[in-house]
């Protein structure tokens, strides 16, 4: 079998406290799931392994704290990300009223290249409980708010009863590979920039001086 790169793709888990955050993960990458509930303070990271289509993929998925006391990341942390996963419960209004909160955070702490069309995947979970009788967000609200974001893909997810969860990784590992995708076409396409700048000295706008440092600013953002 011919040798295949393997590709490291960051994602980070958000969303309010006691919404299963820690839970999916555990379902996902253990196959465990824990009726106790342990809060996680800062954050912490699993790694899955994967592949897609030909591509060998190292999912590494970073939960964070959904309480504020336990939160202590920096900017450093979500820099980098290639997807960005939130969490709500269908059963608790407020998870789901504070989405906007998390998504906006993301937003400002990671500061990617183009906001707009950074990849989020949004999970409404624990809908085991009660079959569904105590359920409080519809099916309609989350997908009005993924609508409103950019077409944002929805999972709902019951980590217990491990429902939808490989799907929801799945999609996720998907969305965070095309994202790379598009970075390396645009790094290719610089570096084919640079090298032609190289050769043809005359072309002032092209100059593999400004190329560098119009690259190095992509990369730190
Ligand atoms: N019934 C049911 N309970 C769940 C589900 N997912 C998580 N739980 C329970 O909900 C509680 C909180 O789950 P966690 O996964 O610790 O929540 P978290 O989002 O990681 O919370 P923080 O670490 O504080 O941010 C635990 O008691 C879990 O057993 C689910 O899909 N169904
Ligand atoms: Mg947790």
């Amino acid at each position: 079998m011919a040798l295949r790169r393997r590709t490291l793709l960051k994602v980070i888990v958000l969303g309010d406290s006691g919404v299963g955050k820690t839970s999916l993960m555990n379902q996902y990458v253990h196959k465990k799931f824990s009726q106790q509930y342990k809060a996680t303070i800062g954050a912490d990271f699993v790694t899955k392994e994967l592949q897609i289509d030909d591509r060998l993929v190292t999912l590494q998925i970073w939960d964070t704290a959904g309480q504020e006391r336990f939160q202590s990341l920096g900017v450093a942390f979500y820099r980098g990300a290639d997807c960005c996963v939130l969490v709500y419960d269908v059963n608790v209004m407020k998870s789901f009223d504070t989405l906007d909160n998390w998504h906006e955070e993301f937003l400002k702490q990671a500061n990617p290249s183009n906001p707009s069309t950074f990849p989020f995947i949004l999970l409404g979970n624990k809908v085991d409980i009660d079959g569904g009788n105590s359920r409080v967000v519809s099916d309609k609200k989350a997908k009005d708010w993924c609508a409103s974001k950019g077409n944002v893909p929805y999972f709902e997810t019951s980590a217990k009863e491990d429902l939808n969860v490989d799907a929801a990784f799945l999609r996720i590992a998907k969305t965070a590979l095309a994202n790379e995708h598009i970075f390396n076409l645009f790094r290719s396409l610089l570096f084919r920039r640079m090298s032609r700048g190289v050769g043809v000295h005359a072309d002032r706008n092209f100059s593999p001086m400004r190329w560098l440092k119009f690259f190095n600013s992509f990369l730190s953002h």
